[in-house]
């Protein structure tokens, strides 16, 4: 069932028209992915004033989501400004060129609120990877077909729980994803000891508002400790190439309502219910 209003759907429609192709660099993202398992930091077109609005929109929302895990989850289908921005032609360019096609999936959003003093365990996206077919541990070429996108939205300096990772390269995958199913308890404590292991390896990301970058699923993530005494707002979003198939169990919500996106707009949403 769409749940879109019609409001949303124009704001997306309306704006970024056929111009992707123009607006792409010639620099090849994919590559760039694979090598250093990230992409560069780029940022939206909104203005920080707009920004801000959507914060003062969503303050409500964004309470909910400090103390519910489950409110955090895709809040673009209910809020419409929201959708406008996870859909910023900027985005969509860029998510165009890693996949490169104009035709790509929006499979799940993740308002990420981080209290202070709360940090994240250090994982990889291991559903992204059980549940996406073809499945990125099964491929043989190093391609990928989806990435995980974190954006800023608002400053979130070195202090602040900035998101880390190490590049899946000094990670054995197979390993940890077998692990996090047979035995999800050392799952976790052997993802910290890897990145223990690896500090030398860790990349910090600080970004400012509006800010946000591409990675690859399998590498080693995290977002540090929040020190500051402010909340951390981050969101978490999922792309993947259009011939991707995602199993509903993928959804936290129970019901996984995929947005297809063709040339900078949304053209249609696939529900999927679990129950
Ligand atoms: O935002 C964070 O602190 C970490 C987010 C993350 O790694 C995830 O949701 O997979």
């Amino acid at each position: 069932m769409l749940r879109l209003d019609r409001r949303a759907i124009a704001n997306v429609c309306g704006r970024t028209g056929n111009s992707i192709r123009n607006e792409r660099t010639m620099t090849s993202l994919k590559d760039t992915i694979r090598q250093t398992g990230r992409s560069p930091i780029f940022r939206v077109s909104w203005s920080e004033a707009k920004l801000a609005e959507l914060r003062r929109e969503g303050a409500r929302k964004i309470q909910l989501a400090v103390t519910q895990r489950q409110a955090q989850f895709d809040l673009h289908l209910s809020w419409a400004k929201l959708l406008d921005l996870i859909t910023d032609p900027v985005i969509i360019s860029h998510h165009a060129d890693v996949f490169a096609e104009d035709s790509f999936q929006l499979i799940e959003t993740r308002l990420y609120p981080k209290p202070p003093q709360k940090g994240t365990e250090w994982h990889i996206d291991v559903n992204q990877l059980l549940y996406y077919k073809p499945s990125l541990l099964d491929s043989a070429s190093d391609d990928f077909h989806s990435v995980t996108t974190w954006l800023a939205l608002a400053d979130v300096p070195a202090e602040m729980g900035p998101l880390q990772f190490i590049h899946y390269k000094h990670v054995d995958v197979r390993r940890l994803v077998r692990m996090k199913r047979n035995q999800p308890i050392r799952y976790r404590e052997e993802c910290g000891l890897e990145a223990e292991r690896l500090h030398d390896h860790v990349e910090t990301l600080p970004m400012k508002a509006g800010e946000f970058c591409m990675f690859d699923p399998r590498n080693l993530h995290t977002g540090a400790a929040n020190c500051s005494n402010d909340i951390r707002l981050g969101l978490v979003l999922r792309y993947c190439a259009s011939h991707v198939r995602v199993n509903p169990r993928f959804s936290k919500t129970g019901s996984l309502e995929i947005l297809h996106i063709r040339n900078g707009k949304v053209s249609s949403r696939v529900g999927n219910s679990r129950s």
